[in-house]
């Protein structure tokens, strides 16, 4: 066994069911129980940007995700996950670290790169005996340390024909769709590359679904045929809440017609033209002509009706639904494929499979698109998991859970003991039925990355079961409580309205106990 801890056994697939049939079984039986002993392995799926509303497991009003489904119906779904910090970079930092962002670094995309020296669990996984491989996007500026394999794309990556940095530091372009790519490789490498001897850790992290959302040409003419509902504050007037009347993420002022919804003419500009320009002239010759093909008549249409007001805004949401949604299909199509592979492998009965995103999106919530503040469309994350034989919990787990769980997850089911820096806590109790008693009752979350693009305020809070506190920092100095039973889309601001004065103070206390636990200098810029 290695050195893998007598512990992992504890929670080795079918470790019990195999020692009780030990005593007389026949010597090929016996290989069979020894071989069943395996630690579990890790396949760890990460989307960017996909949110819970476009995951048919979560919300039945727009997608169809059968494959995903999968993974929530054979396992859980938690119905209450959370990022730390809700950004790309810094939710991978937070997921690899078990650490909120002002201990791992890693605090925003712009003006970070990830000390790839400090412990990270794929470190303690390989030093445990797991192998180790990540495949996809990574994000995080210095290149991966930990994994025995990898291959990620450069920064944000392509959805056509992409590059990819190997080992080596070479970049190499590889022809095909980014999400079937990383998929293939990832597969290729449980195949023909992995030591079958020892457990193993897989780490498939798409570019998908994030912004421009390309759809593969196999998809362009899905959806094209539904009108989606509009959310009921779609047309939010941010009454209330300062930090919300600046942004930039707005679908009708700030979404681009030509780089987000693809509607590019020769006499038509806009900032970003070149940029998307760039992004189809990675396109071969068969792509770029069916691309052309479905784009074109709805080119001609767009600015022969030339939409303007209410019609242009619900126009670009009916657009970038779709384009969304089509970009979905790739990703379950391929989260299929891994499922079908460690299925027909035998992997699946000694396999943990993890589904969660780098943070959820707004899909016209409040008007908007993106993500980065701390109210639910963009705080929560998509998390189901499909468990292995032995761990016989289903349907939804409810209690609060944060990615920086994720690591000391991982750590106790590989038998490794948790370090006691890490921030995060084991969400195995919740995996095999227990309820835990003094499961956190709040959840601290942080966002830094200001001013930048989508100009989303610097901000702290605090949420609990019922309710949510915010700060609002840097430029600004706002504080926002919501009440989430009796408004669940936070739009009423009930900060320092009448009746609210002790609950906010018990949730300021609330916020004060979190930033000394996690020990987050802030706290002494704004002491409470
Ligand atoms: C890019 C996108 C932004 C997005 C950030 C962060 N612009 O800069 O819309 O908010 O990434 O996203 S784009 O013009 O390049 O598409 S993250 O998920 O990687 O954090
Ligand atoms: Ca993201």
């Amino acid at each position: 066994m290695t050195n893998i801890s007598r512990k992992a056994f504890i929670y080795s697939a079918v470790a019990a069911a195999a020692a009780a049939t030990i005593a007389g079984a026949s010597s090929c039986q016996k290989a069979k129980a020894k071989e069943d002993r395996k630690p579990l392995n890790i396949v760890y799926i990460m989307t960017d940007d996909h949110t819970a509303q476009m995951m048919s497991c979560y919300d039945k009003r727009f997608a169809d995700t059968p494959n995903l489904d999968r993974i929530a119906a054979d396992g859980v779904r938690f119905t209450n996950s959370f990022v730390a910090n809700s950004l790309s970079g810094p939710s991978r930092a937070c997921m690899l670290t078990g650490k909120h962002s002002h201990k791992n670094g890693f605090t925003d995309n712009t003006t970070c790169v990830f000390d790839g020296n400090q412990p990270t669990f794929p470190k303690y996984l390989q030093k445990a005996g797991y192998q180790t491989a990540i495949f996809g996007k990574w994000h995080l500026e210095s290149l991966p340390q930990g994994f025995d394999r990898w291959e990620i794309v450069p920064g944000q990556g392509d959805y056509y024909n992409p590059d990819f940095i190997v080992e080596n530091g070479d970049t190499v372009q590889v022809h095909g769709y980014l999400t079937d790519l990383i998929t293939d490789k990832s597969i290729d490498w449980l195949e023909n590359e992995r030591d079958a001897s020892k457990p193993f850790c897989l780490l498939i992290h798409h570019k998908a679904i994030h912004r421009n959302w390309l759809a593969d040409t196999a998809h362009l003419n899905l959806f094209e045929d539904r009108t989606f509902e509009l959310p009921d504050n779609f047309y939010d007037d941010y009454a209330g809440r300062e930090a919300a009347k600046t942004q930039e993420m707005s679908i009708f002022a700030d979404m681009d017609p030509i780089y987000d919804l693809k509607m590019n003419r020769p006499d038509k500009d806009s900032p970003l033209k070149a940029r998307y320009e760039s992004y189809v002239g990675r396109m071969d010759s068969a792509q770029r002509a069916a691309w052309d093909a479905f784009y074109n008549p709805i080119i001609e249409d767009f600015y022969a009706k030339d939409p303007k007001g209410r019609e242009l805004a619900e126009w670009k949401y009916q657009r970038y639904m779709r384009d969304y949604l089509k970009v979905v299909k790739s990703l379950d199509d391929n989260v299929g494929r891994v499922l079908d592979y460690l299925e027909e492998k035998g992997l699946l009965d000694n396999t943990l499979v993890v589904y969660t995103s780098d943070q959820g999106f707004y899909m016209g919530e409040h008007g908007w698109f993106d993500k980065r503040f701390m109210y639910e469309e963009s705080f929560h994350t998509p998390l189901i998991m499909r468990l292995p034989k032995g761990m016989e919990r289903r349907g939804d787990i409810t209690e609060m859970v944060q990615n920086i769980d994720y690591a000391p997850t991982f750590l106790e089911i590989a038998g490794v003991e948790i370090p006691s820096d890490i921030q995060g806590v084991s969400l195995l109790p919740l995996l095999k039925g227990e309820t835990p008693e003094n499961w956190r009752d709040a959840l601290y979350y942080h966002f830094y990355e200001y001013p930048a693009e989508h100009s989303v305020k610097r901000h702290y809070g605090v949420r609990d079961g019922r309710y949510k506190l915010i700060h609002f920092y840097n430029d600004i100095d706002q504080w926002e409580l919501y009440d989430l039973d009796a408004d669940p889309t936070e739009m009423h601001n009930i900060y320092g309205t009448e009746g609210t004065d002790s609950i906010t103070a018990v949730m300021k206390n609330k916020l004060k106990d979190l930033q000394e636990q996690y020990d987050d200098p802030i706290r002494t810029e704004y002491p409470l």
